[in-house]
């Protein structure tokens, strides 16, 4: 691999060691004698960027030249992670690097360490925003990445007295080395105002003007010279000074307007689930959705053709509703801006949008009051009654007489205050809608957009994937060894079906012993890290369990720790030889919970007091050990991941859209613990069911379960939940505050999340793994079945399914010097 990049890319190790030190002396003006590690890293981030400059210009001029179609994804989050390891590895130049520093006094792990994560996102969304954007590259697709450039990301969580205490995040102190400022690709952005009819149609003016500048930041592909971008703006005033206040000599006035400028890009919003109504949030939604698309109409007129050849040359997907208002924002501009009609306005826009549905929770579907949308954008809000007017008129033709049916596809839900659904405008303003699992995707028709389904509109399935650089490659090296020297070909980081060819040595002692060493170094990383942390020595023969996710009732943390604490109880009444028999295991808990819920806040308070208990009890020992590791974000999950050996993925049936991170886990030697939902359920069906622990009610139980536990049709008996419940009652883990809203959820009318009725379940499922870890040879050959069957949820096979299906987008390498 890598001939084209070792060709055009790789200097030798002495002209590294000059541009590094070129930077330390020249950007940074620092001394060269007194180099320390943050310096070298920034001025390492420097050098690879200069390489990536060059590529990322010819990439871009070259897609222009060809004038192909391009893909814009619009996503409110990516949650990238560090640059520096991916960028030398993707690029194929890692080891000159790792030689370079080297010789001037430094160890590439420790440089790396030095940046930041950029916690540009929450969770899954987020991260697959960035898993998308390595497989764009990698593949050669032409694609943009848009969002913003928040000052403040994902929150740092840390843990006082077992509570989540939240600290924010300006990841920006020392300046961001791979982001490149353009203070010339600038656009204006309007909220408020009102609407003035002209001769000829309507003009949106007045209210205030916010300035967008871009911020880019180059992607590198594995092992292409192809380089795309993201691109994220940041919210500036659009004049230095509101003159008026200005000469009205209202000096400190005039710089208000600076700061209110400056807040729309100021903070992410922390929420998975909801968020409703803030006013700031849709702010930030139109801010780079205007910026966004005036940037992209910029590039497409600059061949002059119609309009109405937009959909030839632009895909535009909608990551989530978040971004949905530029189906709005498009329309406006082709008929206010451009003088279109709105019948064509309005096929040309479906043809450029798609939408990516990542919940079916009813209350993270986005809704906005009328009365803010007026406010904000009231050019919008017509066009929204006008989309709705001719989809309601259209569909009453069809369906005469169904006045639920109007109500329920309607955009405008009626009732005190009036709303706008975001998914249901989504689905009428695209051409195509997908789920990202196959179960979800058939829930989203089934049960979030019947309607549509039935009236022919396109609901697709593209389950998700993650990249095989990142999370196994670069997270795991000694695995990614493995691999390569079994099938002999390093070519599975890019064609991650070839890991099948694993399979047939699966009975082979060496390399069962090589996947079991590969898993001891991880686990020993871990155990390092838990012993900075807590400074607890753990043993690396204990099964790792982990579950790492945002602390949600739905993801049901509180099942898991319900089950630690009856293995605490049982252990603890057992006797020397009964002792002898029982699996150590080291159970791993991690994940924010969002800073306004108050549920998600307990259920870290519990683990960290069962995890208290637990971990001094001297009966115990090592059999039982608990940790909930604070702050997990994407640095942490490239230590946690690879440790694995059960990986927790407990959600109620039909509530996890799809889950990526079960899907890392298993790539990286693990099995999984989990219940009929979203990606699990591909998973298995993939890699076997003799090689994943499944449990707990499936989906279409799921309904009457919750009404037999409610009316008491059905009772839950099992000695050891009403022991670990009496136990969290008594205030044994702690305090009342938490125990009794914990203890109130656990009540049968109130157990939603079926955590009660899954429980007997799920302990089977733990005595399973059990029993199947106490033989080595087997538990190894399962991982080894798994690896290789994972193949499907490489995030480049979802990418070529999104290219081929949704965006009509094509392979355009670049080849430099051709
Ligand atoms: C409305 C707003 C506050 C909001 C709602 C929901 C903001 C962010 C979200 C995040 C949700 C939609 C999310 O991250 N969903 C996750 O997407 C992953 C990628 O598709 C899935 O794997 C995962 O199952 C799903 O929960």
């Amino acid at each position: 691999l890598s001939s084209l990049m070792s060709q055009y890319l790789a200097r030798d190790v002495p002209a590294i060691q000059k541009q590094i030190i070129h930077h330390f002396e020249y950007t940074l003006a620092r001394t060269r004698y007194n180099m320390d590690p943050f310096g070298a890293y920034q001025a390492t981030a420097l050098s690879v960027r200069d390489r990536l400059i060059e590529s990322w210009n010819d990439t871009q001029q070259y897609f222009t030249e060809r004038d192909v179609k391009r893909v814009y994804y619009l996503s409110l989050e990516f949650l990238m992670g560090r640059y520096l390891t991916n960028a030398l590895m993707n690029l194929g130049i890692h080891n000159q690097f790792v030689d370079a520093l080297h010789g001037i006094g430094f160890e590439i792990e420790q440089i790396a360490h030095e940046e930041r994560d950029p916690g540009l996102g929450n969770g899954g969304l987020g991260r697959l925003a960035a898993c998308f954007m390595d497989s764009l590259a990698t593949l050669n697709y032409p694609a943009w990445g848009y969002g913003i450039r928040y000052k403040y990301g994902m929150f740092e969580q840390r843990i006082k007295d077992g509570h989540q205490v939240e600290i924010p995040d300006y990841w920006l102190t020392h300046g961001n080395p791979w982001e490149i400022e353009r203070l010339d690709v600038t656009y204006p952005v309007r909220f408020g105002g009102h609407v003035e009819h002209t001769g000829h149609g309507f003009k949106w003016t007045g209210g205030s003007i916010v300035r967008a500048v871009a911020y880019d930041s180059p992607i590198p592909g594995y092992d292409t010279y192809n380089t795309l971008n993201l691109r994220l703006w940041s919210a500036q005033p659009a004049k230095e000074f509101d003159l008026a206040s200005f000469s009205r000599g209202d000096y400190y006035g005039a710089i208000a307007d600076k700061e209110t400028s400056e807040k729309i890009s100021s903070v992410l919003y922390p929420n998975d689930s909801t968020d409703a109504g803030k006013e700031l949030r849709l702010k930030q939604q139109f801010f780079f959705v205007s910026a966004t698309l005036q940037d992209i109409l910029r590039r497409f007129k600059k061949r002059k053709r119609p309009l109405t050849d937009l959909p030839t040359k632009v895909a535009i997907q909608l990551n989530d509703t978040h971004p949905t208002i530029g189906v709005v924002e498009l329309m406006r501009i082709l008929m206010d801006r451009e003088g279109m009609g709105w019948t064509s306005a309005w096929t040309t826009t479906k043809r450029v949008f798609s939408y990516t549905n990542h919940t079916v929770l009813p209350e993270a579907l986005e809704k906005w009051s009328v009365s803010l949308m007026e406010k904000l954008l009231p050019r919008h809000m017509q066009i929204i009654y006008e989309i709705n007017r001719r989809h309601l008129e259209a569909t009453a033709q069809k369906y005469p007489n169904d006045g639920h049916k109007l109500q329920r596809m309607s955009i405008i839900e009626d009732g005190y205050p009036k709303m706008v659904r975001m998914a249901q405008l989504a689905v009428v303003g695209s051409h195509t809608v997908n789920g990202v699992a196959a179960i979800h995707s058939g829930l989203v028709a089934s049960r979030l957009f019947p309607d549509f389904a039935k009236d022919g509109y396109r609901i697709v399935n593209m389950t998700n994937g993650v990249t095989p650089r990142r999370w196994v490659q670069q997270a795991n090296p000694t695995l990614a060894a493995v691999i390569s020297r079994w099938i002999e070909t390093d070519e599975w980081v890019v064609n991650f079906e070839l890991c099948k060819g694993l399979e047939k040595y699966v009975n082979n002692a060496d390399l069962q012993r090589e996947f079991t060493e590969s898993k001891l170094e991880n686990k020993k990383r871990l155990a390092a890290y838990i012993k900075r942390q807590f400074n607890v020595e753990v043993s690396t023969d204990s099964l790792f369990d982990i579950q790492i996710k945002r602390i949600h009732e739905y993801k049901r943390q509180l099942l898991n720790i319900l089950g630690v604490i009856s293995r605490y109880n049982s252990i603890k009444r057992m006797n020397a030889e009964q002792k002898a028999n029982v699996v150590p295991k080291v159970v791993v808990i991690g994940g924010k919970a969002a800073a306004s819920y108050v549920q998600a806040k307990h259920f870290i308070r519990l683990i960290n007091g069962v995890s208290n208990v637990v971990n001094n009890d001297p009966d115990i020992g090592d059999l039982l050990k608990v940790f909930f590791l604070p702050n997990y974000n994407v640095t942490l999950a490239e230590v946690i991941i690879p440790a694995n050996d059960i990986s927790q993925h407990i959600s109620t049936a039909g509530m996890e859209a799809s889950g990526t991170s079960n899907m890392k886990f298993v790539m990286n030697g693990g099995l999984i613990i989990g219940t009929m939902d979203g990606a699990n359920i591909e998973i298995r069906e993939e890699i076997g069911e003799d090689n994943m622990f499944v449990f707990g009610l499936h989906t279409p139980e799921i309904e009457s379960a919750r009404k037999q536990l409610k009316y008491g049709e059905y009772k839950v008996d099992d000695s050891r939940l009403s022991e670990a419940m009496r136990q969290i009652e008594s205030n044994m883990y702690c305090g009342s505050s938490t125990s009794r809203p914990i203890m109130d959820a656990l009540q049968p009318y109130n157990d939603f999340y079926l955590v009660t009725r899954d429980f007997t379940s799920y302990m089977e499922a733990i005595d399973r793994v059990d029993q199947a870890f106490k033989d080595k040879t087997s538990w190894v050959k399962k991982t080894i079945i798994a690896v290789a069957r994972m193949g499907k949820f490489s995030s480049d096979r979802t990418i070529r399914e999104y290219a081929e299906q949704i965006w009509d987008i094509e392979c355009t390498p670049f080849i430099p010097g051709s």
